[in-house]
């Protein structure tokens, strides 16, 4: 079964269905409610049609790009998804490694199940982003920062989308938790034990959901290192993401896990593209399932695109393997979508190629 060809990431995500425990499919494929956001993600893509341009000698291409300033071979990341152990025993020390074989950034979750430091000797030489939370004990959060900064992390990602959890019904009807061998390793011996009402692993109310503007200058005040913002959505939070200081947006729903009813990331990319105006970087999240998704998400303004889902499908195939089949897939469809768009390189791509009309 493990020597089927798999030809497109569809085909892992069908692998993982079949070979994940129910409740941890259901817990990886989850939206929120009605699921609408979520499956909107995709549809969204399937509604944009390219221009391509012919004639233009794409007999050499090159895929690489830059964030934050450092070179990655393509506009392809991995967004923070938790839990990696339930899909495959190494956990997110195979994604890192995966990330780095590939030469792509990694966001690494806090609610990993490897701990920071395990994932860092795992593969020493990856570039890597960490993705917080705030948490009602600030102190938890500042010592995490300390310890990534001092890790090499390279930026920290400030997800702003989960004051509350999303209402995923096929976690409630499956009472999902953490299987009990497996823990938030980044907390061990920081947070108590749950003894009450637990959401995921984590006693429930761990969260603050209080947080607002203020909370990203308290956070720029304990690094050096970067802030980016994940999980805007309008024009208007990016434009006071710019006036706050940050040096980056990621568009993102959460995979529609949070608020169901909210806008497709690919559809809400462009207005914030138009706001943001290049002052910093925007990148996206959300649905990415095909070489030529990405290339839309590019050609409408996104730096560079992250994958949640399809990399822990890759992980439930065959860990860092699978993770690096996964993206080595993603980048030879990106290739051959840019060669028959008549795109020679990242910078050629632009939104000439989005048949703006059909939008
Ligand atoms: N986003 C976070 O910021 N932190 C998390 O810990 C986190 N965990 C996730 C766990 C799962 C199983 C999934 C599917 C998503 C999670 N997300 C988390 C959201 C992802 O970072 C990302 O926004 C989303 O998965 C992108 O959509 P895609 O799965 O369609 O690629």
């Amino acid at each position: 079964c493990a020597e089927m060809a798999m030809v497109c990431l569809t085909d892992f995500e069908e692998y993982a269905k079949e070979h994940l425990s129910k409740s941890t499919w259901d817990y990886y494929a989850a939206g929120a409610d009605e699921c609408c956001t979520r499956d909107d993600n995709l549809l969204a893509y399937k509604r944009i049609r390219l221009r391509p341009r012919i004639l233009r000698d794409v007999s050499v291409s090159d895929t690489r790009t830059t964030v934050q300033g450092m070179e990655i071979s393509f506009p392809v990341g991995i967004a923070p998804t938790a839990f990696h152990c339930m899909a495959w025993h190494e956990g997110e020390m195979a994604t890192a490694r995966a990330a780095e074989a590939v030469n792509t950034c990694y966001i690494t979750s806090t609610y990993s199940t490897c701990s920071v430091e395990e994932i860092v000797a795992a593969a020493p030489n990856g570039y890597r982003w960490f993705q917080l939370y705030v948490y009602r004990d600030r102190k938890l959060s500042e010592s995490i920062v300390h310890r990534v900064e001092a890790l090499g992390y390279k930026a920290l990602v400030l997800t702003v989308d989960v004051p509350y959890t999303g209402k995923r019904r096929d976690d409630i009807r499956n009472q999902f938790k953490l299987p009990p061998h497996l823990k938030v390793k980044n907390f061990d011996g920081l947070i108590q034990e749950a003894v009450g009402p637990e959401e995921y692993g984590i006693p429930a109310n761990t969260l603050d959901p209080s947080i607002s503007w203020k909370d990203v200058y308290w956070l720029q005040s304990l690094t050096r290192l970067p802030v980016i913002i994940k999980g805007i959505l309008t024009k208007e939070d990016a434009e006071l993401a710019v006036e706050h200081g940050v040096q980056g947006i990621i568009v993102s729903n959460h995979g529609g896990r949070q608020l169901d009813g909210g806008p497709a990331t690919i559809d809400a990319l462009s207005e914030i593209v138009d706001t943001v105006q290049g002052r910093i970087e925007v990148y996206l999240d959300g649905g990415i399932r095909t070489g030529s998704d990405v290339l839309k998400a590019v050609a409408l303004g996104a730096k560079c695109v992250f994958i949640g889902r399809p990399a822990v499908w890759g992980l439930a195939y065959k860990g860092e393997e699978g993770v690096r089949e996964v993206l080595q897939i993603l980048n030879d469809e990106f290739r051959l979508s840019m060669a028959l768009s008549g795109c020679r390189n990242v910078a050629e791509i632009n939104r000439n190629l989005i048949q703006l009309a059909k939008l």
